[in-house]
């Protein structure tokens, strides 16, 4: 069995995705753990000394950084129903919206404290809503 450990924060909706990524692939089992961001961990900050920002992904020891470079290692991984289209052209076009979002979403940094509090209970609402949705299917996440 793989051994996997995912280097996370609460609410953070990079991590968010690649917990969901994992849950569409039916992986439930994997260690998570909660970084606290003003006292980052060794391991953390050993697997991903360029950005040394979760979510990070280790696997079998070794660690797998930024989010779309996980979901795109975890669809190749495992087996099941592919995360992105199997058309090479729908890939792109799936990975350019990624992209496009994860740039927009840096709340932590937005000035406006209005969208900070707007985005950080949206993400919690999603996290509950998915949660949810796990504990009717009986997964983890
Ligand atoms: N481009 C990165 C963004 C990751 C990111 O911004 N992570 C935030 C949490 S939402 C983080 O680790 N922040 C800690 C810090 O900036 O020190 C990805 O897609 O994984």
């Amino acid at each position: 069995m793989a051994d996997l450990k995912l280097l996370g924060l609460p609410l953070s909706p990079f991590v968010i995705s690649v917990r969901m990524a994992l849950n569409m692939k039916g992986v439930s089992r994997y260690e998570y753990v909660d970084e606290d961001p003003s006292n980052k961990s060794e391991l953390l900050l050993k697997s991903n000394p360029v950005h040394k920002k979760v979510p990070v992904l280790i696997h079998n020891g070794k660690p797998i950084c930024e989010s779309l470079v996980i979901l795109q290692y975890v669809d190749e991984l495992f087996a099941g129903r592919s995360i992105l289209p199997t058309d090479p052209y729908e890939r792109a076009t799936a990975r350019f919206w990624a992209a496009y979002a994860g740039d927009k979403v840096q709340y932590k940094h937005a000035s406006c404290p209005h969208a900070r509090a707007l985005l950080t209970s949206l993400f919690s609402t999603i996290n509950r809503i998915h949660a949810r949705s796990c504990s009717r299917r009986g997964t983890a996440w």
